[in-house]
């Protein structure tokens, strides 16, 4: 059993033997433990008697819930000594834990910034590299279940017999560690391979096409997940090129997996360039109607905020809006907007904080009741994160980054977990138990997000980087096609003042929220400082809370990031010789990175912002250290993880 080479791998010698077992175990049974709530993944680990011996016995309905109680066990024991008694027990509350690869079949990533795929599509299906059974064993080990292969900017190919195969290879080797493959398809398939003139979802040939391919697919991977979509957004083909609905397109992906037990994930990040309206309101203006319209093995996958994986963005206004839909929730793992691998920003409390929002739908419900389905009591529910994972020999492109990854993961199988618990756990079993080192990593993880919201742009801006491949500052640009790929459309910043108006008075986006949260947002008074400038557009001069005007506020924040990662300098100088000399030397040279980068963030932003209102910086205040032509003229054609 792979549980029992995980344990001998990891855990200490004076442990009492162990028993890895199942419910139906005959011993097991006989000691009538609370197997019930557990369903097929959970795990109950406890000491307990057995002829007459103190045994560890680790079990759960099947042997997934037995794998897992022993990754639960070794991660307890990471961070806790054990004591005589243990009683550890736990079920996952979302049952789809799902890793989204934006993975190119020509081995590139999408927005990927820890090297080539891990994939190697080329030698597959015979070469399986140990790694990918690595890749399996670590996602195991915190509770995701399912991976997406490849990008959802999809190619057809991926769907071809010879793709079919490699990817049938990957199954086998994700199988015994609990995990699902899923593919993303392009919609225009059955023109593409298939041959037909059309890919409407309401055209039999085409449903029928989609269903061949479907049962050549379970033939070759027998519990093959399902698949991913994105539909008519950002020039991908989808339903709406024939008049047909998102829910149309949908079910007929889902009549053709439901034989199979297989599900469809639909995308609901659309917008398009015909549509005049804020691009924060698209999706659910195209989406709220069709709740309901769903068929059951359907679930909407939609983005944490309602832009796009933004440092900081509010909860999306579907969450506790399509009650009669499963909603799935999509992170991203992959920092493409928060300056990629080298910057360190722990994502922990940026999941937390969307996850414990409250929908203002109905009382007390949050994103997260939504997401795990008790809200309307769904029977399925799931999470997704975009990957951060490549073919790098850390993994994530960095330490810190494998942070992420593992953060999202806990969070799916139990989304009230604390950021910060979550941190120090991560912070132990990747640097060891000293005090000192998980004191000093968690601290400094904890903040560091905040920070990369404090030097890119605070109080509630957003999408203000660079163009394409989002790297760095960019708040300047306004020339691009679309009037919702530049930065100047979100932050709307003039002589007089700053900020999107979404009220009633602008875009109205703030009427798609719910109950006491549109009116929190309704007024800039009652919303969060932290969103103001996403709802309201306010004049330079306003007060805030602590006395000082916005424009003096927000020069602060910028101040406040930059001195934030020197900080991090310091802790991580104050643990050398505490950790890993090569770990150590990598993660200080990219700290080293992200305070020059976080400089250039905010001298770039105030000379911009400078430029617009014409105002002093406040005394005392440091001046940027170029002239805004310099910024604007910095160019970076290489910068990695773009889109081709
Ligand atoms: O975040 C944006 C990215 C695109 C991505 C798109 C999406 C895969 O810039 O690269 O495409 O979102 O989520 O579909």
């Amino acid at each position: 059993m792979l549980a029992q080479t995980e344990l001998e791998r990891a855990l200490p010698a004076g442990l009492p033997p162990i028993l890895l077992a199942t419910a139906a175990t005959p011993s097991v049974a006989a000691l009538r433990l609370p197997f019930e709530g557990l369903g097929p993944e959970g795990y109950l680990v406890r000491t307990v008697t057995l002829n007459g011996r103190p045994t560890l016995l680790i079990a759960g309905n099947g042997d997934k819930g037995a794998l897992y109680g022993a990754f639960a066990l070794i991660r307890h024991l990471a961070t806790t000594p054990f004591a005589d008694t243990l009683s550890l027990s736990s079920a996952p509350r979302v049952k789809l834990r799902v890793l989204n690869h934006w993975d190119n079949l020509d081995g590139s990533i999408e927005r990927g910034y820890a090297g080539q795929s891990l994939w190697d599509w080329w030698t597959l299906p015979d070469f399986r590299d140990p790694r990918y059974t690595d890749y399996a064993r670590a996602n195991a080990s915190i509770g995701i279940n399912g991976t997406v292969l490849n990008n959802v900017n999809a190619k057809a190919d991926s769907l071809t017999a010879p793709y079919i195969a490699k990817a049938a290879a990957l199954a086998d080797v994700f199988r015994p560690w609990g995990i699902k493959v899923y593919l993303s398809v392009r919609f225009s398939a059955p023109i593409e391979l298939g041959g037909l003139k059309t890919a409407d979802p309401r055209d039999p040939a085409v449903a029928a096409w989609w269903k061949a391919k479907a049962d050549e697919i379970y033939r070759a991977i027998p519990d093959f997940g399902g698949f991913l979509v994105k539909a008519n957004s950002e020039g991908q083909p989808g339903p709406r090129d024939y008049g047909a609905s998102h829910a149309d397109g949908a079910n007929m992906l889902a009549a053709a997996v439901k034989p199979h037990d297989g599900i469809v994930m639909w995308r609901a990040f659309v917008y398009a360039e015909t549509d005049p309206e804020d691009r924060a309101k698209q999706a659910y203006t195209e989406f709220k109607p069709l709740d309901g319209k769903f068929a059951d093995n359907v679930l909407v996958q939609v983005k944490n905020g309602a832009i796009d994986f933004q440092p900081r963005e509010p909860f999306h206004p579907l969450f506790g809006a399509m009650p009669r839909t499963p909603l799935m929730i999509e992170f991203q793992i992959t920092k493409e907007y928060l300056d990629f691998a080298t910057h360190l920003a722990y994502l922990g409390p940026l999941f937390t904080e969307v996850l414990d929002a409250k929908t203002g739908q109905k009382r007390g419900e949050t994103v997260a009741d939504v997401v795990d389905g008790q809200a309307e009591g769904h029977k399925l529910s799931g999470m997704a994160g975009v990957a951060n994972i490549g073919r790098d020999r850390d993994w994530s492109g960095s330490t810190f980054n494998q942070a992420n990854w593992y953060a999202f993961g806990r969070l799916a199988w139990d989304p009230d977990l604390s950021a910060e618990a979550i941190a120090r756990a991560w912070a132990a079993e990747t640097f060891g138990n000293d005090r000192q080192v998980v004191d000093t990593v968690t601290a400094m993880m904890m903040g560091s997000r905040e920070a990369v919201v404090d030097y890119t742009g605070a109080l509630g801006l957003a999408h203000l980087m660079a163009t394409g491949h989002h790297y760095g500052p960019g708040p300047w640009v306004a020339d691009l096609a679309r009037p919702e790929w530049n930065p100047v459309y979100y932050h709307r910043a003039d002589a007089a003042g700053i900020g999107f108006d979404r009220t009633t008075s602008g875009s109205n986006a703030v009427g798609q929220y719910a109950g006491p949260v549109a009116r929190a947002f309704a007024k800039p008074e009652t919303t969060p400082e932290s969103m103001l400038l996403w709802f309201h557009h306010l004049p330079w001069d306003r007060r805030m809370a602590d006395g000082r005007t916005l424009w003096e506020d927000l020069v602060g924040h910028y101040d406040r990031g930059v001195a934030y990662v020197g900080r991090m300098r310091q802790q991580w100088d104050s643990l050398k010789g505490k950790v890993d000399a090569e770990i150590w030397q990598k993660t200080a040279t990219y700290l080293a990175i992200q305070e020059r980068e976080a400089r250039w963030w905010r001298d770039a932003s105030l000379a911009y912002w400078m430029s617009v209102n014409h105002r002093p910086l406040p005394a005392g205040v440091r001046p940027p250290e170029h002239d805004l032509a310099w910024y604007k003229a910095q160019h970076f054609p290489y910068a990695p993880g773009q889109a081709h």
